[in-house]
């Protein structure tokens, strides 16, 4: 005669180390997809960002040599920005209409898809910023920017929101160090990704700030990755932004 619980097929000794083995490879494995999940969007961020430093230089190109402007007027109340156009009086952005898109050839360049941000109407859907201030100014000649290698021209950009809820945004103008407004996102392992003048695109660590500065506190800004993108440590100073 058999016993009882040899039918059962597994005693509850056997079954408590089954789900001890279970928990033991899930906490190995999850932080495995979690890193290869940031690798992958790190991957898309260069793909995107190499491909905007592209769009961008085949625009000087076509307008002898002058770096893109920060926008241009199309019609009434209808600006062109590099993401998009957006006519303040409709309240409508059409993509098809940025200054980049003849050159990017397809929608969504503008966009990280691992970052959905469509929190402002008036810029879309978008996840990277310009240097606008030193190279979008519609008056610099691409041959002006003495290191382009050293010089950014794109980088994942996000800002915060000061009014309620404080949200992330989608921002679409890159600030330099001396600006005192932190717009380089790190939202990949902790790393942004920057595509340099000469369409070069890496990953980067933002310098974050740790002591007060203009009229803001550090904390906001560290807690959303946002930071400075330098080399001397100096915030005073633009050496990866400027024209020298
Ligand atoms: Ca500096
Ligand atoms: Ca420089």
């Amino acid at each position: 005669m058999q016993k009882k619980n040899d039918s059962t097929g597994f005693t509850l000794i056997e079954l408590l180390v089954v789900i001890a083995i279970i928990a033991i490879l899930a906490a190995i494995l999850f932080p495995v997809f979690a890193r290869a999940k940031s690798a992958a969007q790190g991957t898309t961020n260069l793909s995107n960002l190499r491909q905007i430093g592209l769009a961008w230089t085949m625009y000087a190109g076509d307008y002898d040599d002058v770096l893109m402007p920060p926008r241009s007027f199309v019609s009434g109340s209808k600006f062109a920005y590099w993401w998009a156009s957006y006519d303040s009086t409709s309240q409508v952005l059409r993509e098809e209409e940025g200054l980049l898109f003849p050159y990017t050839k397809g929608k969504g360049i503008q966009s990280d898809p691992s970052w959905p941000n469509r929190l402002r109407a008036v810029i879309g859907f978008t996840g990277y910023g310009y240097n606008y201030a030193y190279l979008g100014t519609g008056r610099v000649s691409s041959t002006s920017v003495g290191s382009p290698s050293e010089t950014v021209a794109f980088a994942t950009s996000a800002r915060l929101d000061f009014l309620p809820p404080n949200a992330l945004q989608g921002n679409t103008y890159l600030e330099a160090p001396s600006a005192n407004y932190p717009t380089f996102h790190a939202r990949a392992n902790e790393v942004g990704h920057i595509v340099w003048a000469d369409t070069h695109s890496r990953g980067r660590k933002p310098l974050l700030r740790s002591t007060p500065f203009a009229s803001w506190q550090p904390q906001p800004f560290r807690q959303a990755r946002l930071g400075e993108i330098d080399r001397d440590g100096d915030l005073t100073t633009n050496e990866l932004f400027d024209l020298d």
